[in-house]
């Protein structure tokens, strides 16, 4: 079976998965509140049905009190939320699942959190790590960096679009492509067989002024 068919067969997420890193937002206390609003409010008008929200330098707090505003502003049923790393804060601000990575807790340990009505979604960045999440409850696993990223710190080698080939052949689970991806190879990298493609810079901040909800729309017609 070729990777489209195989792809077409887990079509479950859907196409764009925007990462709101939290490092892109500006303010403190009210224009936070506000940045976060207008952000959730124009991505949900663009057709974003999948967003995550990632904050790697804020402490607890401040990661329950954006995720509430952006829960507030994206009600269930509209749009998926998920949190990264904080599978108990995601219970609390009531979003819809977590994504985890290698060096967090087990994914075993994260469902337990959850519960089976949340989502769980895992990062890989290799075959033996993709397999094993194969194994895992993850409703969803992540392949990357697909290319080079400077969103993350200590990334993994690049897998390439070879990698995401590879990881299709491999996973029954949907599956998530990530890490430089930009409008110019999203086509390619969902032709791969990436049922969905995760995007932080290309989105939030190599736009060239554009906001986010425009180059969304962009992401969308590319990615029909
Ligand atoms: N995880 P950008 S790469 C958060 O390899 C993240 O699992 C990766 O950001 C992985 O779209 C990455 O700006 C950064 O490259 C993605």
């Amino acid at each position: 079976m070729n990777q489209k068919m195989l792809s077409r067969l887990y079509p479950i997420l859907p196409r764009l998965y925007p990462i709101l890193d939290a490092s892109v937002l500006a303010g403190e206390g009210v224009a936070r509140e506000q940045q976060l609003q207008r952000l959730g409010q124009e991505l949900l008008e663009s057709g974003v049905t999948l967003l995550q929200y990632r904050n790697k330098s804020g402490g607890e707090a401040e990661v329950l009190a954006d995720a509430r505003i952006l829960r507030d502003g994206m009600p269930a049923g509209k749009c998926l939320l998920i949190l990264n790393d904080y599978p108990r804060l995601a219970v609390e601000a009531q979003f819809d699942g977590v994504h985890l990575g290698q060096g967090d807790m087990p994914a075993s340990q994260g469902r337990a959190i959850l519960g089976n009505d949340r989502v769980l979604g895992l990062s890989t960045h290799n075959l033996e790590q993709l397999a094993a999440a194969e194994r895992s409850s993850a409703n969803y696993v992540a392949i990357g960096p697909v290319f080079a990223t400077s969103s993350k710190q200590n990334p993994d080698p690049v897998v390439g679009l070879e990698g995401v080939k590879r990881a299709r052949m491999l996973t029954t689970k949907p599956l998530v492509a990530i890490g430089g991806i930009t409008l110019e190879t999203c086509r390619q990298v969902v032709d791969a067989g990436a049922d969905s493609i995760a995007v932080i810079s290309s989105l939030f901040s190599d736009q060239g002024g554009r906001a986010p909800a425009k180059v969304a729309e962009d992401f969308f017609a590319k990615l029909r």
